[in-house]
């Protein structure tokens, strides 16, 4: 809570390209909530540092994501977006909480154990503190919702008992978020695999859709999707993971439920159902990719927008710090 408002934060790492997964599972929530709520939106920026990036690239790479947040329907006027690297509070606050967080909560996290099976050979301590951070990211803002999609509910579960922690350990000194996971689009499959999650940094161009795609390439991944030996629609996560998993996209989008659409594609093949839901998702992106294209050729009124985003930010940020500090002990001067 900030004053007698709720507050949803939440946050994307700026790796890979944003993928309908991404989409579906947190940036349409977000804007949703947005309407509602005082809605604070970061680029993870630090949180990325975790995994190797080539400086020009991630410097372009944030720069379109902060773009693509917006052409997705976020407005900057009412909603803070800002770097998470341009409010040093975060690093701060990360240092604090990591003195309440165990090294034992840390290493059961299923992130840290698939990223360090995936980067054996960079095991860094960032990669084991990246929750404490994430922390740090929520708590800093007094956030009452966090939208993320399923795989983050971990996170969040740490970040809450961080908060109990120190509110037990002093006084309430923060809010104790809770996640918010919308119902159908809580983990998009990939199209490649249906086993495993869409991810952002798949390298199979075919196993996601990047919210930017062209109309032509969507259509084609679509028709490339894997699917079953079967030939009718119909919903069976263990079974049939790949229809299913199209069976969710096109339930998102249309706000159909699943048994609608079931019974809609009675009687036709997969044929008609990959090219139905290509259709659909190319409709839902279409204003996504107008935006973004307008957007990303302005990059002087990008650059003010995050100027302004991070002002609004450490505004909030300094305060929640400040408390924190005097609470643990820290000499004020
Ligand atoms: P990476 O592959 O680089 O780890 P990612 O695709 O998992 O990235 P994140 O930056 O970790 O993406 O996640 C951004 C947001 O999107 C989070 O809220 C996350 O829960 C959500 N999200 C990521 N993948 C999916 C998915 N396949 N389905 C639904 N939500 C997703
Ligand atoms: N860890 C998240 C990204 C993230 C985040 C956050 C999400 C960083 N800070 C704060 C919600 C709130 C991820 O990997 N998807």
């Amino acid at each position: 809570m900030i004053g007698d408002k709720k507050v949803v934060y939440s946050a994307v790492q700026p790796t890979g390209v944003i993928t309908l997964g991404n989409y579906l599972g947190a940036l349409k929530n977000w804007v949703k909530l947005s309407e509602e709520y005082l809605s604070i939106f970061s680029i993870a920026d630090l949180h990325a540092l975790t995994v190797r990036q080539v400086p020009a690239e991630y410097r372009e790479r944030a720069l379109s994501f902060y773009a693509q947040y917006i052409a997705c329907g976020l407005d900057p006027e009412k909603s803070i977006m800002y770097f998470q690297s341009h409010v040093h509070e975060h690093a701060e606050l990360a240092w604090i909480l990591n003195c309440f967080t165990y090294i034992g909560e840390l290493s059961r996290m299923t992130q840290f154990k698939d990223k360090s099976a995936k980067h054996q050979d960079n095991i860094n301590a960032g990669l084991l503190d990246y929750p404490v951070l994430m922390a740090a990211d929520i708590l800093l803002y007094q956030a009452d919702y966090v939208p993320v999609g399923v795989d983050q509910k971990q996170h969040l579960e740490l970040t809450r008992d961080i908060a109990i922690r120190f509110n037990n350990a002093y006084s309430p000194t923060f809010t104790v978020p809770e996640p918010y996971i919308g119902q159908a689009g809580s983990k998009i499959f990939s199209l490649q695999d249906p086993t495993k999650k869409m991810s952002k940094s798949d390298p199979d161009a075919n196993a996601t859709i990047s919210i930017i795609d062209s109309a032509d390439l969507i259509m084609k991944k679509f028709k490339r999707a894997v699917t079953d030996s079967d030939s009718f629609v119909s919903y069976d996560e263990e079974k049939k993971p790949g229809v299913s998993n199209l069976l969710t996209i096109l339930s998102c989008i249309t706000g159909k439920s699943i048994d609608t659409l079931v019974n809609e594609f009675e009687g036709k093949g997969y044929a008609d159902f990959k090219q139905t839901v290509g259709e659909c998702v190319c409709e839902e992106l279409k204003p996504v990719r107008e935006k973004y294209n307008e957007l990303i050729n302005n990059k002087d009124y990008l650059y003010s927008l995050i100027k302004q985003g991070a002002e609004s930010a450490h505004f909030i940020a300094q305060k929640t710090l400040r408390k924190v500090y005097k609470k643990v002990g820290l000499t004020q001067i």
